[in-house]
């Protein structure tokens, strides 16, 4: 028996990495039956041990508790969830100021999963090279909001490598994952930040302005500044699995301190008398952009 980390999954296959080796391996069946509802019981970043067969190839036969995952609502009709990393030390969400346009709500989803799930967050805003003077004091603002609220925002050029030394620096010894939509750069990003690496990168449609998913399969990376990072395929939605409305307000770090106020400890901070949300959000001490994610969220979750 070995253990080794997944670097790589394809749904059927599993790459497995020991050592400097790399192990194409299998999950046995009994994995997939123990009541959970999920569309990938294991996902890249998980410790497994695994046994050799007489092929060369390997069999999972254990799966090692995790520190932590991040994980969304499944899509194409498929219940339960879709774990996108596990074991990670930071994830940032990526998005581009333009091409495609950057989604405020993607990012308030991402950040909420992340307070949820415990993981550490940090957000990108890629292709400030296409940034127009009034992208440029929105990016601003999108800083100072973010940052206040506890999270690092880095602006990043892909094309620039010396723009990226902070954000290189932030990944180095650790695990840490891109997420974003697609075609936003996020696997341009790895290429300059390690050159060593020129996995594919995609094209923009010129008809949608969005991405053509050129990543395909989630993949870790070994950094040559001692980090590791999982590139992810582009995903459309990211949407909460497993969160309940009376809980989403705790994943919001503005709302901490003020929801001790509500009169209900029920309260949904919507239209209940005596909400200390609402209360803090008409004396402008909560963002209306990000209180109008929280509601997004809230009615996406049936609350
Ligand atoms: N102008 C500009 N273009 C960029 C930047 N970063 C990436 N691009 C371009 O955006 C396109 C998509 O980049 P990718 O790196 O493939 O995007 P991705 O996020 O990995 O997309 P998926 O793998 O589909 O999820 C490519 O044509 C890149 O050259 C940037 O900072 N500025
Ligand atoms: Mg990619
Ligand atoms: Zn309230």
């Amino acid at each position: 028996m070995q253990k080794g980390r997944v670097i790589q999954s394809t749904g059927s296959w599993y790459k497995v990495q020991h050592e400097k080796e790399i192990t194409e391996s299998r999950l046995p069946g009994r994995f997939r039956l123990d009541g959970k509802e999920v569309t990938n019981p294991i996902a890249v970043g998980d410790w497994v041990d695994i046994s050799f067969n007489e092929d060369g190839t390997g069999t999972i036969e254990h799966i090692h508790e995790r520190k932590n995952y991040i994980t969304r609502q499944a899509t194409h009709g498929r219940r339960g969830e879709h774990i996108l990393a596990a074991n990670l030390d930071r994830a940032f969400v990526v998005q581009s100021i333009r091409k495609p346009k950057l989604k405020e709500g993607f990012i308030d989803r991402f950040l909420v999963t992340c307070e949820a799930y415990e993981v550490e967050a940090s957000i990108i805003i890629n292709k400030i090279d296409l940034a127009t003077k009034q992208d440029e004091a929105f990016i601003e603002e999108l800083q100072g909001l973010y940052q206040h609220l506890g999270y690092t925002v880095f602006t990043t050029n892909a094309n620039d490598p010396e723009c990226l030394l902070p954000l290189r620096d932030h990944m180095a010894g650790i695990t840490s994952a891109f997420i974003g939509p697609s075609g936003v750069g996020k696997t341009s990003l790895l290429n300059t930040i390690d050159p060593s690496y020129s996995e594919k990168i995609g094209e923009i449609s010129s008809y949608s302005n969005k991405g053509k998913h050129t990543t395909t399969f989630a993949k870790l990376i070994e950094l040559d500044n001692g980090g590791f990072l999982v590139d992810t395929p582009g995903i459309r939605e990211f949407g909460l699995f497993n969160i309940e409305p009376w809980e989403l307000s705790l994943y919001f770090p503005e709302m901490l301190e003020p929801r001790q106020n509500c009169k209900f400890n029920t309260c949904t901070h919507l239209h209940e008398p005596g909400c200390g949300v609402v209360a803090a959000f008409e004396e402008g001490q909560i963002d209306a952009g990000r209180y109008n994610s929280y509601i997004n969220m809230l009615e996406s979750i049936g609350g």
